[in-house]
Formats: structure tokens, sequence, C-alpha cells
């Protein structure tokens, strides 16, 4: 077993052989100019500035022989998947399938839906496209998970209080047990990220716990 004791709201204890590592919508439509988040009216450097640390969090989760796998908010190009509910939200300058700079808008399999290059999937690591907020909505993410004898989860990635918290909670409900690495998971706005860890943590880790990456690392020995 490992320990994180200074998780919060108090030590985590996991088992590394049944913990997976969940990077959540680290694309370039999130973290770059012209994409969907750009769209929005988001400043997206915001977002940017944890590709480091989230790269060597993969890097330690690769180290430690974790299983990575990376999820990707994006569409059928005929949108059959996307619910006017979620099409018509907003007043985005660009829609979910309007032609962008980096392709069509949250579309599988254009350049914006890919993950960014610095935290690119490697050979062999899972790549769950989902349609909705959360992983486990409408993807095989469970059935993936079961079949690699999964019982812990760690996350990172964007946007903190909406598809990483989403996500979280679908686990914890679940009943996996899941930390949030603070440092790899970002909010285009600072005050939803500082309440979605507050909430996560609350009430005795009623979603889960937080750590550092540094705090990851020195459990896992990488
Ligand atoms: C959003 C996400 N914020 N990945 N997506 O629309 O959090």
């Amino acid at each position: 077993m490992a320990e994180i004791p200074g998780a919060l709201p108090f030590g985590f204890t996991f088992d590394p052989a049944t913990t997976a590592l969940i990077v959540i919508d680290m694309q370039r439509d999130f973290v770059e100019e012209g994409g969907f988040g750009a769209a929005l009216g988001n400043d997206v450097t915001v977002l940017q500035a944890i590709v480091p640390t989230t790269a060597r969090l993969i890097a330690a989760a690769r180290a430690a022989g974790l299983p990575v796998i990376h999820t990707r908010e994006c569409h059928l190009p005929d949108l059959s998947d996307c619910p006017p509910a979620k099409h018509s939200r907003g007043k985005p300058s660009l829609r979910i399938g309007d032609p962008g700079p980096m392709g069509r808008i949250l579309i599988a399999g254009e350049p914006g839906a890919e993950i960014v290059a610095d935290l690119a999937p490697v050979a062999g690591e899972i790549v769950i496209d989902k349609p909705g907020k959360g992983a486990f909505h409408a993807t095989p993410l469970s059935g993936e998970l079961a079949r690699l004898g999964i019982r812990s989860l760690i996350f990172a990635g964007v946007t903190t209080e909406v598809c990483v918290q989403t996500t979280m909670r679908e686990a914890n409900d679940r009943g996996f047990e899941c930390l949030l690495v603070e440092d790899a998971t970002e909010s285009y706005f600072p005050a939803f990220k500082a309440a979605a860890l507050e909430m996560i943590r609350a009430q005795g880790a009623i979603v889960g716990w937080t750590a550092t990456c540094d705090q990851l690392q020195e459990a896992l020995g990488v």
C-alpha cells in the first residue's frame, strides 16, 4: 500500500496495483487559442500553466506502472450525440461543430479535439471520447476500469469545476476512492477552482481527497 499522509482532508491510502490516473480533457480546444474555451471568451493561458506539472504527473504514473487514461470531450461529426440543450447554451463566438482555426469545434477527429502535444497518449493508453461533462456518461469507462481491476482513481485535467469535478462525483458514486492532484488541474476561474477543491474534500472527503503532484510522487517513490 502507498500513503499520502499530507493529503486533504486527511491521509489518503491506496494500492498502486489497483490505481489509475485519469487525465481529463487536456485538449487543444480548451487549452489553445482558437478553440472552444477561447470561443467562450476565456483566457486559455491560465490552463496552459498546468501542462508541465501534468506532464510530470503522467510521467510519474507511467514510471510507477499505473494505467494512464485520457479523456476528450468531443462529438460525432453529425452532432447526433450533442443534445440541443448543450449545443444552444451560452453565446460562444463559435458553437460546437462550427469550423474554426483548429477544425470543427469539439468534433472527434479534428485537430482541436486532440490532446495537447506535451501530454499526448502513448501506445496502449486508453483514450475515452465523451459527449458529456462526466467521463462515465455514454462511454466505455466503467467497463475499462473493471477490466483493469481499478479501485482508486487519481484525477488531473480541466476544468476543475466542470468535467473534472463531474467525473470525480460519478466515480465516487460508483465506489472508487478518488484523489485530485491540485496543481495538475485548472479552471478559467480561480475562484471556481478553489471552491471545487473545498467541495471535494468537505465533510470528511465527501467526494474525495486532494494532494500535490510532489506528494503523489513521494508516495509512489518515483
Ligand atoms: C467544459 C470541460 N468546461 N472539460 N469542459 O466545457 O471542463
